[in-house]
């Protein structure tokens, strides 16, 4: 996910390219684009969720115009093209980015099983599936990429990844040069760096979508990936591969390893398997891994802000200890393994608070994250949840104090991963496990409130998004479902419900471009995403979160960036925001490994427990209960959201 890739993109399969497609058989998409046309019909385009919806919970589909139009009505036709419902007035809802004009559509109490279509406007909206299955499989499907992004043995290629070549130690004070086995985990995105941070990260959202919905997910792969029953559900054996990587991370008691290559990498476009990116040693012959020091660290003229352990040794902590609970039945060799890293990584955390930030190499960019109490707070409730110690509990809750709500929240923009994760998992888990008075976990509910209430409030558009659009912003959007499936699940309270749904809705396809975020679910997704495995290959990433859309402005001064094809969104990238299903594009259209992890959780969840749509709003009861200061006011009107709940 950081630039600098340069722009010899191949037209076409590598001859190593296509002797590995010959030797492997992994399915492959058709070469060329694909897919329904996204183009508008007359200038109106709606917009749908590509998965479909499920009956009993919230439906929405937004109307995109790109003229000014005032009113707008509309109906469902079924496939034999009867009306059956509508037509109804559809809710103006002003312009949002390309959509001179934005049209809310609730059919919510549409909840008969079938395909169906929307019309308005004289457009016609892709087939509409309403159905209880429309979320089945969907998180075993982003495991897919999990696999496919494997390093160490990787299941595609049937190959090892960087096996001999993991690594090399760096920018430590006295054991420079050592070398240490650290082959495996997960490469970060299309480049073939890999953090800490991120694959703790998502282990940990992997190993909470099993806790929390274990019917989410199948057994249809073995450890190694390649496929084959193997009695564990495929969502665990991913987890345990991101652990095994951290243990490897975490080799001793005073050495936190952060991250395995620099952007070095970014000279060079070539696969996994061949990789030539030279650090000095030859090309191909041994990547850096580096340690936290505390210090700000970069080998060259560019330096991150790095000042203590705490962001990354919270991460790990969290992941350990959450692992050596879900594994205690399976392994228990490795569940006490697990256990005894927990505490000791997080203790070096607590003695040297302050952010682990990754390190830039050749290029200026790097993870700059500033937060490091939220990670803290992580490790202590999850090690507090395995071994019922209260000064982890009482650790908890000092920590969720220092930092109530994630700090993008509300905000217009933020720095590359600057409140990483997007969502604190920790508010949560304090609030599950218990162990103190009645009022904290009530605080925990009314952090998350005040957070998802800050997203909110920037949400009046067609498309109730909230976020802003930096770099990742669907990563953004899954945190954001993320904790309002939390803090549905804490206070029964469905205030947000609209809002978790249209985020949901948007990464499957209810955006300007029509187009499913997600690789190879929903009928319009990206055919071209950066990634020279999927080009060079032909292979459709299945599962990839891409990036998602970023504001003009960043787009437009990110270095290296140029599309190779004419853009087929071109009239729905007129606005303040930009998306193009193109490899030239890695800020909106690279597939990223955390964000994915995360959806994943948020499927889980939709697969099993669905929202369902009901009149409840909060009451002046809940307010009490919940601590709301604004007691009385309904939420549902104030954000002109009171229908939403039907
Ligand atoms: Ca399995
Ligand atoms: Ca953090």
């Amino acid at each position: 996910m950081l630039p600098g890739r340069p722009r010899r993109n191949a037209r076409g399969p590598s001859r190593v390219g296509w002797l590995l497609l010959l030797a492997v058989g992994v399915s492959c998409s058709p070469p060329g684009r694909g897919g329904p046309t996204p183009q508008a019909t007359s200038g109106v385009a709606i917009r749908i969720n590509q998965l479909g919806y499920r009956p009993e919970a919230p439906k929405r589909a937004v109307v995109c115009a790109l003229e000014p139009r005032v009113s707008a009505t509309f109906a469902v036709v079924d496939e034999r093209n009867r009306t059956v419902f509508g037509p109804s007035d559809a809710e103006a809802a002003g312009p949002f980015g390309p959509c001179a004009a934005t049209f809310r559509l609730d059919f919510s109490t549409l909840r008969r099983e079938g395909v169906y279509r929307i019309e308005a406007l004289g457009a016609s909206s892709l087939p509409v599936r309403i159905a209880d299955d429309v979320y089945r499989g969907a998180a075993d499907s982003l495991l897919a990429y999990l696999r496919e992004q494997r390093s160490g043995y990787n299941p595609v290629f049937r190959d090892s990844v960087h096996q001999h070549s993991d690594g090399v130690l760096v920018d430590h004070p006295t054991r420079s040069g050592e070398f240490i086995p650290v082959a495996g985990g997960w490469a970060d995105a299309s480049d073939y760096l890999q953090y800490g941070a991120t694959t703790a990260h998502a282990t940990t959202m992997l190993l909470l979508a099993y806790r929390d919905h274990p019917e989410a997910f199948a057994d249809r792969f073995q450890t190694n990936g390649l496929p084959g029953a193997n009695g564990v559900p495929d969502v665990l054996d991913e987890a345990r591969w991101g652990l095994a990587w951290l243990l490897k991370m975490y080799p001793e008691d005073d050495l936190l390893l952060n991250q395995l290559g620099d952007d070095r990498d970014h000279a060079h476009w070539d696969l996994p398997v061949n990789d030539s990116s030279d650090y000095g040693w030859g090309p191909g012959v041994r990547r850096p891994v580096y340690p936290c020091t505390g210090k700000p660290q970069g080998l060259f003229e560019n330096k991150n802000r790095s000042t203590g352990l705490a962001s990354t040794a919270g991460k790990y902590a969290a992941a350990f200890a959450l692992g050596a609970a879900l594994f205690r039945e399976r392994d228990s060799v490795l569940a006490r393994r697990l256990a005894g890293r927990a505490r000791a990584v997080y203790a070096l955390g607590a003695a040297h608070p302050g952010v682990c930030q990754t390190a830039p190499a050749r290029s200026p960019y790097f993870y700059e994250e500033d937060n490091w109490v939220d990670d803290m707070e992580l490790g202590a409730v999850e090690l507090y949840g395995l071994a019922g110690e209260r000064t982890y509990y009482d650790a908890a809750l000092a920590y969720a104090a220092q930092e109530p709500v994630t700090p993008w929240m509300g905000q217009d923009t933020a720095r590359h991963y600057q409140w990483y994760p997007w969502h604190n998992n920790g508010h949560y888990e304090v609030w599950r496990v218990g162990g103190g008075p009645d009022s904290a976990r009530r605080l925990m509910a009314q952090y998350y409130g005040r957070g998802l209430e800050a997203v909110v409030r920037r949400a009046h558009n067609g498309f109730r998004i909230g976020i802003p659009f930096i770099w990742c912003s669907n990563n953004l959007l899954a945190s954001f479902a993320t904790q309002a499936q939390f803090y549905r699940r804490m206070t029964g309270d469905s205030s947000y419900l609209e809002y978790e749904a249209a985020a949901l809705d948007w990464l499957f396809g209810t955006n300007p471009w029509g187009v499913s975020m997600v690789i190879g679910l929903g009928t319009n997704y990206a055919r071209t995403p950066h990634s020279v495995v999927a080009q060079q290959l032909h292979l459709q990433l299945t599962g990839g979160l891409v990036d998602g859309p970023v504001y003009r402005s960043i787009f437009e001064h990110l270095r290296g960036i140029r599309l190779l094809a004419a853009d087929e969104y071109a009239p729905f990238n007129t606005g303040f925001i930009v998306y193009h299903d193109d490899v030239g594009d890695y800020s909106t259209n690279e597939p990223i490994m955390d964000g994915t992890a995360n959806l994943a959780y948020v499927l889980a969840a939709w697969s099993v427990n669905p929202p369902r749509c009901s009149r409840r709003i909060r009451t002046a009861k809940d307010h009490y209960r919940y601590g709301d200061q604004r007691a009385g006011r309904s939420p549902g009107r104030r954000h002109g959201r009171g229908q939403g709940d039907r």
